[in-house]
């Protein structure tokens, strides 16, 4: 039983609740979803230590949500749940997924068309019955049209970014189990994909490993919580499939072959067949169990020693895609990634000052956790009303107060400050949401688009333009407007885009959540000469480790540490952006 099942179930009794206009409990329910949903502890261990009152202690979660999880745990239920769900028959979980749905437009296509799932949804738009109603009109059906259509294209892939931390938990597990030398996430984890089709676990056993020992780790993986389906079970390799529906492989492999086995599956398919024909120009053979000369093994333990015996330089698996990099290794050239401990700050954060959650001490407390030597405050402005954006005054305001949290850093000498930023709208003129007397005084801006994405190319592109040439910029957050999983990117013609951001010295964000740029461009900005920022665009304390997911999209576009800008330390950002910081 997990914490996420629990989540889920939270947060859409908050769903159903909101449904039925009933005050306050909704945002309740939620927020314990959420808390539930990043405990590090599992939940059931809180319950089986400390009963009810440990579940109580749980930040956000108060009494009556604290019995309905004891009766999860006890039952497998909530009658409460099931209940709210009897008397409303909505798919809310296929539902929600359509980008441009929420709550309330959910309730009036129930309540004026009677949808309650994608097929009736689907069946209302091929009969326009949708345009017709009030405020939803022809581009609001054409845009859910075409966010079921996304849906449906995307299906049956995961989210690296949602599915990583289940995968990171059962890595470990697997590692704890009797036997078991080495684990490797192989597959396109391991490549740091933006979406997975499904995970490919490898196991190293001892070169002398007994059948019993095989069938222990075995019926471990098959057994574990998560498990749905055994799809099958062997003795070098077993398949299940787990509550999130998602497939996982595992195969067991004697140290031997590790290497080989590691390289094989780490893939890509593309690269691998590149490296099967270099072995045989050379009169070697590769395989997963290991290089060979004639028949006997020359190489197998370690990819290194692969690698090298082709005459290649060992290549970062972020970047084994043949796109490039396997000249690159034969010339020994391969580009030195950025790291993440090469991170030094983030320009795109939100405070509780718009639709965040904490205060810029908070703000500042999470940045040096991580290590930081900066975070620039970047809250969305006036026009978005619902972020709660923020316009000159409140801008003016922050500014005060960041200049009072960074006068503590100094007085107490530590190497740290904010930076007054912002991420201000590109309006459809192609102005900007915050006139220059304010921007003049924030230290960087960075600029979005957040609406009118369905307009013609031409128009999108002389809409940034316009806002690039303000003089104050110097960023574009998410350049393409995709969202990854919910969105496409609108259309823009990058290619001007890029020139104007060469010729301003503005910099692209790399956006963590959105995987927006996508490594083509990140590869293609980085040959231009354009520097690069990524950011994690986090709205709440834990949200600042989505910083990962940016830097795995820098490493797919072959970015190193000269084209990101906050890889630069506090020192070296001030002098590159002329920051006139206390
Ligand atoms: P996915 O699961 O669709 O996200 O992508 P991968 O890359 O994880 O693909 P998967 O799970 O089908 O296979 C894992 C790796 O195994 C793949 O990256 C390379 C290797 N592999 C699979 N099939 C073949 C094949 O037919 N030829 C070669 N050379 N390698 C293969
Ligand atoms: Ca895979
Ligand atoms: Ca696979
Ligand atoms: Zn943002």
């Amino acid at each position: 039983m997990l914490n996420q099942d629990i989540a889920k179930i939270l947060f859409e009794i908050g769903d159903y609740l909101e449904l039925q206009d009933v005050p306050f409990k909704p945002k309740a329910y939620q927020q314990a979803a959420i808390v539930i949903d990043n405990l590090e502890e599992s939940i059931n261990k809180i319950y089986e230590e400390k009963g009810l009152k440990g579940l109580e202690d749980i930040p956000s979660v108060g009494n009556s949500i604290a019995e309905k999880i004891e009766e999860y745990i006890k039952t497998g239920n909530i009658a409460y749940y099931d209940e709210l769900k009897k008397q409303s028959p909505i798919d809310f979980e296929s539902l929600t997924k359509v980008e441009g749905l929420g709550i309330r437009k959910i309730k009036r296509l129930y309540d004026e068309l009677g949808i309650r799932d994608i097929k009736s949804l689907e069946e209302a738009i091929k009969s326009h019955k949708i345009a017709p109603m009030f405020r939803f009109g022809e581009k609001t059906e054409k845009n859910i049209e075409e966010a079921i259509e996304f849906l449906k294209q995307s299906k049956g892939r995961f989210l690296l970014r949602e599915i990583l931390p289940v995968i990171n938990k059962i890595e470990n597990r697997l590692k704890g189990i009797k036997g078991v030398v080495k684990v490797l996430v192989t597959g396109s984890t391991r490549r740091r994909k933006e979406t997975i089709g499904d995970v490919d676990f490898l196991i190293g056993v001892s070169n002398d490993v007994d059948r019993y020992t095989i069938e222990t780790i075995m019926n471990t993986f098959v057994s574990m919580e998560e498990v749905v389906k055994v799809v099958s079970k062997g003795d070098t390799r077993s398949s299940i499939k787990t509550v999130q529906g998602l497939d996982m492989d595992l195969r067991v492999v004697r140290l031997s072959s590790f290497g080989a086995a590691s390289q094989y599956f780490t893939g890509s398919k593309e690269h691998n067949i590149i490296l099967r024909k270099i072995a045989i120009k050379k009169g070697f053979k590769l395989n997963e169990y290991g290089l060979f000369k004639n028949d006997a093994r020359i190489r197998g333990e370690d990819e290194e020693g692969i690698y090298e015996k082709l005459g290649l330089e060992w290549v970062d698996p972020e970047l084994r895609e043949n796109q490039g990099e396997i000249e690159l290794s034969q010339d020994k050239n391969l580009p030195e990634l950025i790291k993440k401990e090469d991170i030094k700050g983030d320009f795109h954060c939100h405070s509780g000052w718009d639709g965040g959650e904490l205060t810029l001490e908070e703000m500042a407390e999470a940045a040096i956790s991580m290590g930081y030597e900066y975070l620039g405050i970047s809250d969305h402005t006036k026009v978005l009303k619902i972020e709660n954006g923020l316009d000159e005054g409140d801008l003016l305001k922050q500014g005060k107060e960041i200049d009072r949290v960074n006068k503590r850093f100094k007085d107490s000498n530590i190497q740290f400050r904010l930076l007054k930023g912002s991420e201000v709208d590109i309006l459809k003129d192609g102005s900007l949401d915050i006139t220059d007397e304010v921007l003049k005084t924030l230290d960087y801006v960075s600029i979005s688009i957040h609406s009118g994405f369905k307009t013609t190319k031409e128009e999108m592109t002389d809409r940034i333009l316009k806002a690039m040439d303000n003089p104050y910029v110097k960023i574009l957050n998410h350049p393409t407007g995709k969202i990854l999983g919910k969105r496409d990117s609108f259309e823009v013609d990058l290619e001007k885009i890029f020139i104007k951001a060469k010729e301003r010295n503005i910099a692209l964000e790399i956006n963590s959540y959105r995987a927006d740029l996508s490594s083509q461009y990140v590869r293609a900005v980085k040959d231009l000469g354009i520097m690069m920022t990524i950011g994690s665009d986090s709205h709440a304390r834990n949200e600042f480790d989505d910083i990962d997911y940016g830097v795995f999209q820098a490493r797919r576009g072959c970015a190193e540490k000269k084209n990101i800008i906050n890889s630069m330390d506090l020192v070296g950002l001030k002098n590159y952006w002329k920051l006139k910081i206390i």
